[in-house]
C-alpha cells in the first residue's frame, strides 16, 4: 500500500513537471521568433533590419542542429558562411531557444538544419 501511494505522488510530480516545461515552450521571449517543428521551419524566411538578431523556437522535443549553409534542391546539404554573416552553429535541444545574429550587414543569409533534409531558412536583412 506505501509503494502504490507514493507511485501515484510520483507519476503526479512527473505530470506537474511536464506541464511546467510544456508551459516555458509555449511562451519563448526574444525577438523576431522563428518556429520549428520536428522536422522543419514554419516559414520560410524573415526580414529584418541591420543589426537585429532572430530567435529559433523550437516547439517540439527534436532536437536540431543549426548552421550556416543551406540544401539544394538536389537534397545535398551545402554548407557555407556568407560574407557578412553572422556564425551558426547551434544544437538547439528540445522546446529550447535560441539568439541567432546580430545579423550586421544588409543581404540574405541562409541557415539550415543538418540533421533534417530540407529543413532551411533564409533572412533577409536590410
Ligand atoms: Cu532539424
Amino acid at each position: 500500500m506505501k509503494t502504490y501511494k507514493s507511485t501515484i505522488i510520483l507519476i503526479g510530480l512527473l505530470t506537474l513537471f511536464s506541464l511546467f516545461f510544456a508551459a516555458c515552450g509555449s511562451t519563448p521571449s526574444g525577438p523576431n521568433q522563428v518556429h520549428m517543428n520536428d522536422s522543419n521551419f514554419t516559414q520560410d524566411s524573415i526580414t529584418i533590419k541591420k543589426g537585429e538578431t532572430i530567435t529559433l523556437v523550437n516547439d517540439t522535443m527534436t532536437a536540431h542542429i543549426i548552421e550556416n549553409g543551406t540544401w539544394d534542391t538536389n537534397g545535398n546539404a551545402k554548407s557555407g558562411q556568407e560574407a557578412g554573416a553572422p556564425k551558426v552553429d547551434y544544437n538547439v535541444g528540445g522546446y529550447a531557444n535560441q539568439s541567432v545574429g546580430p545579423f550586421n550587414t544588409a543581404g540574405t543569409f541562409e541557415i539550415y538544419c543538418t540533421i533534417h533534409p530540407s529543413m532551411k531558412f533564409t533572412i533577409i536583412v536590410q
